[in-house]
Formats: C-alpha cells, sequence, structure tokens
C-alpha cells in the first residue's frame, strides 16, 4: 500500500508549533511518521487506534485538545529517532530501521510514563493533579532509550545495573533536547522540568547535584545497588554531567548549575558531544548485562581510548568524572 509522506503541523504542549511526520493525503492523515521508520502514535482514550485528521493540522497547545499530547509524543519520538541516528549512527531503536510506537493518554490521572519492549511501544498518562501530560521531549527520549538499552548492552533493572540503565536514559534524554536545539524546550541537564509533575515547578531530577531531588546519589558507596534504580542513576547521570561540563558552577541555557565532586578535585568537562560518544559505544559494545559502576568506569575507559586515544585529555576526563562520583578501580 502506497502512502505519501508529509509533514503536518503540529502544535504542542512544549515546543511550540512543530513539524511532524504523517501519512495519508487530503482529508485522511494519521500519526504514522513515514520517514522514521512508520513510528505510530495511538490514542488510548480511542481503543488504542492511530490518531487520525483531516488536514494535517494537530493539537491546539492545550491538553484539553485530544491531539495535543499526541503531538508532542510524536514529535519527541521523532526528535529522538534522528538524534540516535544522526549523532550515533544507529537507525531505530533496534537499529533495524523499524520505527515503534507510541501511546497518549494512558490511564487516569496516571502520572507516569514508561517502556515496554513487549509492544516495542511507550506509554504516557495526562499526569494527575497538575493535569500535564508526561509527553516533553526529555520524558519521550527517556522512555526510547530504554528500548535502545534492551537492544544494546540489555542492562537488567535492578540493582548497580539498573541504575544504570535509569542514568542511560536521563543521558540521552539530556543529549537529545540538546540535538534537538528547540527554542522554546531549552536544552538542559534537568530532566522532567516541564512536567510539573510534582506541582512545584521543580524538576524530576538534576544530572549535576542528583541529591537535589532529596533522593538520588551523588556518589557511589558500597549499597547503592539495593537503593531505587532511579536513584542510583544519579551516580552515573552525575557523571555524565562532570564529564560534559566539569565541577564547580556554570549557567548554561540561562539554568546555572553546581557540581560537587567526591574528592574536592576540580574537574574540566570535555563537552556534552564526546561525552555522549564515549557513552555510547561502552552501551553499544562494552557494557554487559549485570553492569556495575565500577565495569562501567573500565568500559567507558575504553571507550574513551578507542575514539580518542589512550592517555588522552578525554580518557583523563572519564578517570577524573568517575573518581569525583567516587568510583575508582
Ligand atoms: N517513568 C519510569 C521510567 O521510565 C517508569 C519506570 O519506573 N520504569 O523510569
Ligand atoms: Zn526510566
Amino acid at each position: 500500500e502506497w502512502q505519501a509522506v508529509h509533514n503536518g503541523a503540529g502544535n504542542s504542549m512544549y515546543a511550540g508549533q512543530v513539524e511532524i511526520g504523517t501519512t495519508g493525503s487530503s482529508g485522511n492523515y494519521q500519526l504514522n511518521d513515514a520517514q522514521r521508520g512508520g513510528h505510530r502514535t495511538l490514542d488510548s482514550d480511542n481503543g488504542n487506534q492511530v490518531f487520525t485528521d483531516a488536514d494535517d493540522v494537530w493539537g491546539n497547545g492545550s491538553p484539553s485538545n485530544t491531539q495535543t499530547a499526541a503531538v508532542d509524543a510524536h514529535y519527541g519520538a521523532a526528535l529522538t529517532w534522528d538524534y540516535f541516528q544522526q549523532v550515533h549512527g544507529r537507525d531505530g531503536i533496534r537499529g533495524d530501521g523499524v520505527g515503534a510506537t507510541s501511546r497518549v493518554h494512558y490511564g487516569n490521572a496516571y502520572s507516569n510514563a514508561f517502556w515496554q519492549d513487549s509492544c516495542f511501544c511507550m506509554t504516557y498518562g495526562d499526569g494527575a493533579g497538575n493535569q500535564k501530560p508526561l509527553t516533553s521531549i526529555d520524558v519521550a527520549a527517556h522512555e526510547m532509550s530504554h528500548g535502545v538499552t534492551s537492544h544494546t548492552a540489555g542492562l537488567v533493572y535492578s540493582d548497580e545495573s539498573g541504575g544504570l540503565n535509569e542514568a542511560t536514559s536521563d543521558i540521552f534524554a539530556a543529549a537529545v533536547e540538546f540535538h534537538a536545539n528547540n527554542s522554546e524546550d531549552v536544552a538542559d541537564y534537568l530532566v522532567g522540568e516541564k512536567i510539573d509533575i510534582r506541582g512545584n515547578g521543580t524538576p524530576l531530577r538534576y544530572m549535576d547535584q542528583p541529591s537535589k531531588d532529596g533522593s538520588s546519589l551523588d556518589y557511589w558507596s558500597s549499597g547503592a545497588g539495593d537503593v531505587d534504580v532511579h536513584y542510583s542513576s544519579g551516580i552515573a547521570n552525575h557523571f555524565f554531567y562532570l564529564l560534559s561540563e566539569g565541577s564547580g558552577e556554570k549557567t548554561i541555557n540561562g539554568v546555572t548549575y553546581n557540581s560537587p565532586t567526591y574528592d574536592d578535585e576540580a574537574v574540566t568537562g570535555i563537552g556534552i558531544g564526546k561525552a555522549e560518544q564515549i557513552w555510547f559505544k561502552a552501551l553499544a559494545e562494552k557494557m554487559l548485562p549485570n553492569e556495575t559502576f565500577a565495569q562501567a568506569r573500565t568500559h567507558t575507559l575504553q571507550a574513551a581510548g578507542e575514539l580518542y586515544g589512550a592517555d588522552s585529555p578525554e580518557q583523563l576526563a572519564v578517570a577524573h568524572a568517575w573518581a569525583a562520583v567516587n568510583v575508582g578501580d
């Protein structure tokens, strides 16, 4: 069946007016992104059918319009697809060019989003209380990156590997935002700053100093594998921030960060462009399902050595950043 490729006009909630990939023809368009493996967006409030529209203009920027959350989810998936393809040469979550599925309006006042390997799909609630759908760019990238992790290192979702799995999703969530360069969702090292899940305007997680959320770990210690994977992730989120931006105070895109180090030694960052290459190479080629933080250190050092050379400034920065979160050999 032949379907024309279109760029629909989306009025998103979090990212302003955006182009979204649709298929169909006049009077009958659907959220099926033919340029990205046929990634589709479904309506959980309508029997999980694909969203359709007559004029290819979608949503109105308000969550009361049923298409709006779909626009954000569809756009976030497209940005994440483009990121992995353009930055890491990976075609889709499995690397086989096949798109996944997003599903919005899940449940009732459901305040979470999640990835499932079984349906090759991610699901978003509309949020409770504050009534903000969980469809911001970073949340979409976080969930879709869980799929990438499943199809690469396969990090087990418990113990230290679970923290590394969660951190991988936060790391690529930040990286996708930086790559997207969307004027209304300015890139940052905060996770979920737009969905207001706590109702007080604070982000879900902080990569420069994870403990700012009240629960996440800034540094490794024995027992790190026993805490919720969304808290042990702080160790590797903090590593990634330090490797990218360095320690101390720094303002980026209007957000001020202040990143401490375990050993009180200053860390000099190498930039997110190199840090993301190191993390992806370690994830895709070296990490194993039961990876520990110590092993992630070894594997990112190897990846940095292969990418930038043994004893390169980049490889030394990896060692310093891990020491700064109390991960040694
Ligand atoms: N939103 C959460 C996550 O992706 C759902 C979960 O706990 N797995 O991490
Ligand atoms: Zn997650």
